[in-house]
């Protein structure tokens, strides 16, 4: 290249540096499909509201974290639901802390979104920052799990699952099974790898335990938290299998990433996760029915049963939206209906409360 045609190049690329720049290139980047994860404090600009725009309805999102199966198709789930004509939506993840979580919320406020929808992470500590979105008029929609507030006027509504009723069915399954296979209660012996403490989903399925082992005189050898994660699932299994040896008979898990894990702690210890309690196996029950790598496990049997929890609330939460946009009232609380599987043939049905409700294959 001579020297001219250098600087013809140069001015080109300076044009086009120009051009990038005035178009807006590189900034408003609402969210990155395909990576689901726009984490705070990664990139600061990266939930700037768009110039306001009369059509555009603005949802800021808070999710909690990215710990399971169940929140990565909770996640795509509301990006796919607001990535539509006359939505933006702003995600930020708030990796699993609550106080990620209230920094969301409050630059939602400052950035003058229409609708704030929060996942949070646990249940308590929502008061102050749900009083500042009140006070700058904005509804807050939750999603998932709960907030205890004293106010309950704090949040607009809830969408999500009932997490005890999952529990209680899980329950009713395991009893109807150990019946079924002739095993005496007293040999029920259970651990219990709980959910994040503090959330409503690991309140529910652990009240739900507690209940069912009162009345069926089960016996509860141990709980622990294993945060929702294979990683800690695993952990918090083979710590049990050391502790308790081979008394441990059912492996109550609050999700399936933990029954997974859980699955791969009793593997390597020489153990078998499955049907036959007779011969030893370990009955691990899970709740979610997310995953493929779960719902492969339960046709397998290493999975004995899963309480369905259904993660696809985007289309939901958007429903509760137009309704507030045309002026009517949802409903406070808004219940998803769910299933339960198993691939063992003994149980087909379980019915809790007078509702039938029919054992599916996985
Ligand atoms: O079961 C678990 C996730 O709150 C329902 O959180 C949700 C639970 C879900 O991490 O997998």
């Amino acid at each position: 290249m001579n020297k001219r045609t250098t600087r013809l190049f140069r001015i080109c690329i300076m044009m086009l540096l120009l051009a990038a720049v005035l178009t807006g290139c590189g900034s408003g980047i609402l969210f990155a499909p395909g990576t689901g994860e726009s984490g705070i404090g990664e990139d600061p600009g990266a939930a700037e509201a768009p110039a306001p725009d009369h059509h555009t309805i603005t949802v800021g999102f808070s999710q909690l974290g990215a710990e399971s199966d169940w929140r990565s198709a909770n996640t795509q789930s509301m990006l796919e639901a607001f990535d539509t004509d006359g939505y933006t939506l702003l995600y930020q993840n708030g990796q699993q802390k609550q106080s990620n979580q209230i920094t969301a919320i409050r630059t939602f406020i400052q950035q003058e979104v229409d609708y704030i929808v929060l996942a949070p992470a646990t249940e308590t500590g929502w008061d102050t920052v749900l009083e500042e979105a009140r006070d700058a008029g904005i509804p807050v929609i939750l999603v998932d799990r709960r907030v205890d507030v004293a106010d309950r006027s704090l949040y607009t509504c809830w969408v999500g699952s009932d997490f005890e009723l999952e529990s209680i069915k899980a329950t009713a399954w395991l009893d109807a099974y150990t019946a079924k296979k002739g095993v005496s209660t007293d040999e029920v012996r259970i651990v219990n790898i709980q959910g994040t403490i503090g959330s409503t989903a690991q309140i529910g399925r652990t009240r739900g335990l507690a209940n069912a082992v009162r009345a069926n005189d089960w016996e509860l050898l141990a709980q622990m938290s294993g945060d929702f994660t294979q990683t800690k699932g695993r952990e918090v299994m083979a710590a049990f299998l050391q502790r308790f040896d081979d008394a441990i008979r059912v492996v109550y898990c609050e999700n399936d990433n933990e029954a997974i894990g859980a699955i791969e702690a009793i593997e390597s210890a020489g153990l078998t996760a499955g049907p036959d309690l007779d011969r030893g196996d370990l009955l691990v029950i899970s709740f979610d029915g997310t995953s493929r790598e779960a719902l492969q496990l339960a046709r397998e049997g290493r999975i004995a049963c899963i309480a369905e929890c259904n993660p696809l609330h985007g289309p939901r939460v958007r429903a509760l939206i137009e309704m507030l946009e045309r002026g009517e009232t949802p409903e406070k609380f808004n219940y998803v209906e769910e299933r339960i599987f198993s691939a063992l043939p003994e149980v087909r049905e379980i019915t809790v409360d007078g509702v039938r409700y029919e054992v599916e294959k996985p």
